[in-house]
């Protein structure tokens, strides 16, 4: 708990926990977060991609290796526990297994991933998908970082991949359990739309003859809010921005989540014809561009009942729920099983400095992720 509030004072902007891919707040925690990882006896690097990776080397050289990870970047103004949470409970755990004397017949590395929030480049996940070796052409040209593709491992070595995160959500809290085990992870787009209509006097152009860019948004931002799945715009960029100008550049973001991928994918074409009309009517133009899809994943289902049976140890109950946030684990899926486990945040609040967990609930996630370990031996 010292841990995240250590790491949640490390920011790129004063008076709020903010920390992008590479930036000097993300260098400095890495450079803490890797400081602790060699105190529990890991040899610890940086992958090309800003990936932080502690590693305790099993006996048998040709091991695979089991990965617990999650990610150290935030979005603005974050909380201190979405993402660090589940590289410390990783550091954790290796500690609980070193002070237990516990020799793994695998490799085992601790990763605390570059970029989950994707907010610096608005593509999610280049730390993840940099090792998963699924980056796009697209990322890597809207990157300045070059070379980040060199991260990638082969599925050959690894295992599995485990995370622990907290809920984001309301569930374990309403259930009064600690913990509880993630069945899937919600597919997600994220859209840049943009609405060019024709800057003009505020004073002089009469309503009627009007090509007012931000109207337009502000119509597709209520059809976004009533389209039927998960959909958020959470920016928007007005130009040329002056309280007596007609707006004639308004730039939004538009993230749309849901369990099923063709839900999702039917939505976000429903809006972008809803966008096509708005222009159409109101002479502007619309510019509409994917900046990325994820699909959902389903978590391992061996590795599932493993965790559940594990979890039964420690709570009088065992949930399963989907994730309606985005994780690492999701980009890990395309190079080897993947597992989560959730742990109960304050009134499910997240993406919030208002974020918290109980030391007791934090407790019962490393128990269950050591136990988790250990059961892998097999
Ligand atoms: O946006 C998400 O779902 C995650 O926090 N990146
Ligand atoms: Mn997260
Ligand atoms: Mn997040």
């Amino acid at each position: 708990m010292r841990r995240c509030d250590e790491l949640g004072a490390i920011s790129d902007e004063a008076g709020q926990l903010t920390r992008t891919f590479h930036s000097p707040a993300m260098q400095r925690a890495n450079a803490l977060a890797g400081e602790w990882m060699r105190a529990a006896g890991m040899s610890v690097r940086e992958d090309a991609a800003f990936n932080l990776i502690g590693r305790v080397e099993s006996k048998n050289p040709h091991a695979k290796t089991l990965i617990i990870g999650s990610h150290l970047d935030t979005v603005r103004n974050a909380g201190k526990y979405d993402g660090p949470l589940g590289v410390l409970a990783g550091i954790a755990c290796v500690e609980n297994l070193r002070a237990q004397k516990i020799e793994l017949p695998f490799h085992l590395e601790i990763v605390g991933f570059s970029d989950e929030e994707g907010v610096r480049y608005q593509t999610t996940y280049l730390g993840s998908r940099a090792m998963a070796g699924t980056l796009t052409k697209r990322d890597l040209a809207v990157i300045a970082e070059k070379g980040i593709e060199r991260a990638r491992r082969s599925r050959r070595d690894l295992l599995g991949y485990a995370e622990v995160h907290i809920e984001q959500g309301p569930v374990l809290e309403a259930r009064k359990l600690a913990v509880g085990v993630v069945t899937a992870i919600a597919g997600q787009s994220r859209i840049r739309v943009e609405f060019e209509g024709r800057a003009g006097h505020a004073g002089t152009t009469p309503m009627n003859l009007r090509r007012d860019a931000l109207c337009a948004a502000a119509e597709l931002i209520l059809a976004a809010e009533k389209s039927g799945v998960i959909a958020t715009v959470g920016q928007i960029d007005v130009e040329p921005g002056a309280s007596n100008v007609i707006p004639a550049l308004a730039t939004l973001s538009l993230d749309v989540r849901h369990a099923n991928d063709s839900r999702r994918i039917a939505a976000c074409r429903a809006l972008k014809i809803k966008a096509d009309q708005i222009a159409k009517r109101r002479g502007v133009r619309v510019r509409w561009t994917i900046l990325q899809e994820t699909a959902s994943v389903a978590c391992d289902p061996q590795a599932r009942k493993i965790l559940e049976k594990i979890v039964a140890r420690h709570e009088r109950e065992v949930i399963s729920l989907p994730s309606g946030a985005g994780h690492d684990a999701a980009a890990m899926s395309a190079i080897c099983p993947v597992a989560m486990l959730f742990v109960r945040c304050k009134g499910g609040i997240s993406h919030h400095p208002d974020e918290s967990v109980s030391e007791r609930n934090v407790a019962k996630a490393i128990a269950v992720l050591t136990d988790f370990v250990k059961e892998c031996c097999g």
